[in-house]
């Protein structure tokens, strides 16, 4: 994949039927125009020997489904609808490696008022990217901030909710961190202990034992940072998820960030202070490999975290899109 999103890719899935990329649009006086209400996954597909594979697919849908009902929004497709409908995306367009984009808005056009009318278009998405924090991130290394900008405290906005509003919160802290020539930026919770990135989950090693904050820091429980914990599991490497003080970054001999996007991305350094030796290190180069090895399929797939996408769907609907009729989902698709 290329370092950059790569442009458009052919079909949109929405609301149980593929529509051409241009014709997927919502009305701007929709709820989510003026509220931010949507909820929504990231999640990657990725090329192995035997096609594409999309990574922990069951457990992004089922995150999907909860973050729409901390907020209210009845959901008209289920886990299993929605990962079907993921990959059939793929499949559509013809892709094996890419990343997804499963998305729920309220539409709802009610004349600018807070609380929204029920209803909701689903959308899933993809398009191909590479990596995310820069080119050489995930072999040399990121430079960060710690950022002005904190998380929100646990009764303000649901953090466990991967919800658009959220990420207001997430861009304070990216642009900050960007114009100050860092890739990205480290944001406290409200008590001021270590939460995330703005769109990364963070480890650090320190003696040998692996550390990342607890779920009531304010973060995204996220995916790769459960399968980093298993993953680390098997190794007998110790992992505690306990609070964690902002020094103890300045201190720890590794540093990295997990997510979907930034897949597995060392850290070297912090506010210009170097974290070890200033270059990724060994655990997380290790761990780095197995959970890429994994996905990629070149290391056997021991937990069950991939999901195929057949390549005779991906030729059959793409040859459907191209004489113009709209392909449903299932037609063909088989998920594990
Ligand atoms: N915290 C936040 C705030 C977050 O947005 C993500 C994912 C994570 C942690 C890691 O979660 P997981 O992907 O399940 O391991 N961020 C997504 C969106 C990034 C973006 O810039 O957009 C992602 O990585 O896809």
């Amino acid at each position: 994949m290329s370092d950059t999103p790569s442009g458009p890719t052919d079909v949109i899935w929405r609301d149980g039927e593929f529509v051409p990329w241009q014709d997927a649009t919502i009305h701007v006086m929709s709820h989510v125009v003026h509220y931010g209400s949507c909820v929504f996954e990231g999640l990657r597909c990725y090329e192995t020997a035997a096609g594409g594979a999309i990574f922990r697919l069951r457990e992004h849908m089922r995150r999907l489904v909860d973050s729409a009902r901390i907020y209210r929004m009845p959901v008209a497709y289920d886990v299993d609808a929605m990962m079907e409908a993921c990959v059939g995306t793929v499949a559509a367009n013809g892709l094996t490696s890419c990343y997804l984009r499963p998305l729920l808005v309220r539409t709802g056009q009610d004349m600018a008022i807070v609380q929204p009318v029920n209803q909701i278009e689903t959308f899933v998405i993809a398009w191909r990217w590479g990596t995310y924090l820069g080119k050489s991130a995930l072999t040399d290394g990121v430079d960060v901030r710690v950022s002005s900008w904190r998380r929100p405290a646990p009764d303000t906005f649901p953090a466990m909710a991967k919800a658009g509003g959220n990420y207001l919160n997430s861009q304070l802290a990216k642009m900050e961190a960007r114009a100050d020539g860092y890739a990205e930026g480290i944001m406290l919770d409200s008590f001021g202990f270590v939460s995330e990135g703005s769109g990364e989950n963070l480890f650090l090693v320190r003696d040998g034992v692996l550390y990342t904050p607890t779920v009531h820091a304010g973060i995204l429980q996220g995916i790769t940072r459960d399968s980093v914990i298993r993953l680390a599991g098997d190794v007998g490497l110790e992992v505690r998820e306990q609070t964690i003080p902002r020094e103890m970054l300045y201190v720890a001999d590794e540093l990295f960030f997990t997510g979907t996007a930034a897949e597995l991305t060392p850290i070297r350094s912090v506010d210009r202070i170097p974290i070890g030796t200033g270059r990724p290190g060994p655990v997380a180069l290790s761990l780095q490999r197995e959970l890429l090895g994994i996905a990629t399929g070149r290391i056997p797939d021991r937990h069950g975290w991939l999901t195929a996408v057949p390549q005779a769907a991906a030729g059959r609907a793409r040859a459907g899109v191209g004489h113009g009729s709209a392909v449903t989902v299932g037609d063909g698709v088989v998920v594990n």
